[in-house]
């Protein structure tokens, strides 16, 4: 019998609720007081604004604040999840050298704030698109560790049954929608995933602030593709409640935004909307930024939001990654804008916590990613009916390798 690769319709997809969301991710934490910290962004240095203010008639742009409040809880949870996401990539790493991932492989280390400040900044009923360098966001979106890992190693228990690999993850009942490996392609499909949420609301006839909206995320090589404007066009004419979000990591694969871009402020690119540039090592200010964009999104339409960031390793697993760029410039940037050491120190030179907790976080983390590899690698492969399963909705028949090997799939 063929299934369908999307478990479920939209009127039965399970979404989480937020409140349900943040009880699960703090659970752990539930011993820490829920005093709100207040944090003060240098907005100078962590936002520049790209306003174009022929086509932004009738607009209230108020823009990112500069204060932001978070509780312990809020915070612990970024620290958590970020950690998180750098321990998966790390042992990514060992199992694709250890050959136990094959194919291709992208890691995300160093632009973790980026998808944990957007996702602290949205509800799981918003959607997020992204490209293939994808653990991160489906981590965030409540993909475990063991799924996680187990659709790298090819396992049956992968989030994709194993069949997508590193570059295809999806968790659809939350809204995440992969994990795309064209580069560009999920940037017009996003806003499509934005115009279905607008052409929802109104049949809903809902309330601007609990409108929801889409993150689509693409690199600064991707930038310069023709359907990116395509899609800002389209989503500008009609008004549809996308944040375009230009991850500029600085490469494409091997090449640095100097060679490729002609203009690398990626925020400007969108002539007839605005763009807001962030500094993306700083998790409280991509939270802010990423907030207000969905403020404004829900009330005006389209915006660009470019988060500044740094990948640590290649482009790939197959890229040493310093051909076209030098160790130094790699261990400066580890060591002087890393962003989870950056809120630690910002954590404990609050008095919000100490080494010590956080260290015991760091343990965990270390644990949960150890025990989901293990519970990944046990997995059994794939049978072999999946290899033509997935493929077309049925009833179907399926020419094999030669023309009198047929498989016949109903429903
Ligand atoms: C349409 C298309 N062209 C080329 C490629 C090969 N390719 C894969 S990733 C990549 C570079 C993209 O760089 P960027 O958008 O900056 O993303 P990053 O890898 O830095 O996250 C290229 C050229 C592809 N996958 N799809
Ligand atoms: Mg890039």
């Amino acid at each position: 019998m063929m299934k369908k690769i999307v478990s479920g319709t939209s009127a039965s997809r399970r979404i989480t609720s937020v409140e349900t969301v943040k009880k699960m991710l703090f659970a752990q934490q539930s011993r820490f007081e829920s005093k709100v910290y207040s944090f003060n962004i240098d907005k100078e240095k962590a936002f520049k604004f790209h306003l174009p203010t022929k086509h932004m008639e009738g607009i209230n742009w108020e823009g990112p604040k500069s204060e932001v409040k978070l509780t312990k809880e809020e915070l612990i949870a970024m620290y958590r999840m970020m950690a998180l996401i750098r321990r998966f990539e790390l042992v990514s790493d060992q199992q694709y050298k250890a050959r136990n991932i094959r194919g291709f492989c992208h890691l995300y280390s160093g632009q973790e704030a980026i998808c944990v400040g957007i996702e602290h900044a949205t509800n799981r009923a918003d959607s997020v698109i992204t490209a293939y360098r994808d653990h991160g966001f489906q981590l965030c979106r409540g993909g475990s560790v063991e799924s996680t890992m187990a659709e790298q190693l090819g396992r049956a228990t992968g989030c994709s049954k194993g069949k997508g690999g590193s570059m295809h993850m999806y968790k659809i009942d939350q809204n995440f929608f992969g994990g795309n490996g064209i580069v560009g392609a999920q940037v017009p499909v996003g806003a499509g995933l934005a115009f279905a949420h607008s052409y929802l609301d109104r049949l809903n006839n809902k309330q601007t602030k609990d409108k929801n909206v889409t993150f689509a995320l693409y690199g600064d090589g991707a930038a310069n593709q023709g359907q990116i404007y395509e899609a800002f066009n389209m989503a500008k004419l009609w008004h549809i409640p996308v944040i375009f979000v230009c991850e500029n990591n600085k490469y494409g694969m091997g090449t640095s935004m100097q060679r490729s871009s002609a203009s690398t402020d990626y925020y400007t690119r969108g002539d007839f909307i605005p763009g807001i540039w962030v500094d993306g090592m700083d998790i409280i200010a991509v939270y802010e930024a990423a907030r207000y964009a969905k403020e404004y999104s829900q009330q005006f339409g389209p915006i660009v939001l470019e988060p500044e960031t740094y990948r640590y390793y290649g482009h790939s697993m197959s890229d040493p990654g310093i051909s076209y760029r030098t160790r130094d410039e790699v261990n400066e940037v580890r060591n002087t804008r890393d962003p989870i050491a950056r809120l630690k120190a910002r954590m404990i030179e609050q008095g919000i916590a100490t080494e010590d907790e956080l260290k015991e976080i760091d343990n965990q983390v270390k644990e949960e990613v150890q025990q989901g590899t293990e519970k990944a690698i046990a997995a059994p492969l794939p049978p072999l009916h999946e290899l033509v399963e997935d493929v077309m909705v049925g009833p179907h028949v399926v020419r094999g390798r030669t023309v009198d090997e047929m498989y016949s799939f109903s429903k």
